[in-house]
């Protein structure tokens, strides 16, 4: 099994959860912010040149949430996914999905606004918007994750992974968030994570 990872990116999902589940992968650095993922040789595994890219022998998956499913599907052992009959699976797929329908898409922006952008483009009212929206989405995890130490109760599983690592993005925004920055603060500490953070 291999992953194409580049730091700071969403490829961190896959990587912390392949750490989790402690199985031996290879790791390929793309550093997709110098342009690296555009070369010929990495387009011929995957077509958009993005990361995270997961190879698991005839299997090619490039999507971080669909290689989060699968790996937890695959090592069903290890219980980071509900099983697919049980009452948490709905909110399981829920809140995987959270994560790049509904978080994501203002904290790119943000992103863009402040960072990615030529200066020129780059509006500040986008930024303002942005962050309001993304204060709605925090009061709403910060509100489901009341009295739980993980987002499905007391049940570690993929999901937290996912919604931590993009929280990790922007730490500053959740400080008002007692619960939810616990939250981060919390599930930040665990080896698993710590390891991934240690593959530059
Ligand atoms: N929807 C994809 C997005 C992948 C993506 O855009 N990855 C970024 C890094 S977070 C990337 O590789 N950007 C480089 C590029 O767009 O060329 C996923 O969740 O895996």
């Amino acid at each position: 099994m291999k992953l194409y990872h580049c730091s700071n990116t969403r490829s961190f999902r896959p990587l912390w959860l392949l750490e989790e589940l402690g199985i031996s992968y290879d790791i390929a650095f793309i550093d997709v912010f110098n342009n690296k993922g555009q070369q010929q040789s990495y387009l011929k595994i995957n077509p958009l040149g993005t990361v995270p890219t997961l190879v698991d022998d005839d299997i090619t998956l490039y999507e971080a949430g669909a290689i989060c499913l699968y790996l937890s599907d695959k090592y069903t052992q290890h219980n980071l996914a509900p099983r697919i009959n049980a009452p948490n699976r709905g909110h399981y797929y829920q809140w995987m999905f959270f994560v790049p329908g509904t978080m994501e898409p203002p904290l790119v922006n943000i992103f863009l606004h402040t960072q990615l952008l030529e200066v020129s483009k780059r509006r500040q009212s986008v930024i303002d918007d942005s962050k309001k929206r993304f204060e709605r989405i925090a009061a709403v995890l910060d509100h489901s994750l009341r009295n739980k130490t993980y987002i499905l109760g007391e049940y570690f599983s993929t999901a937290d992974i996912m919604i931590v690592s993009t929280l990790d993005w922007f730490p500053e925004l959740i400080s008002n968030f007692e619960t939810l920055n616990n939250y981060h603060q919390t599930l930040s500490q665990r080896p698993a994570f710590k390891r991934a953070l240690l593959q530059k």
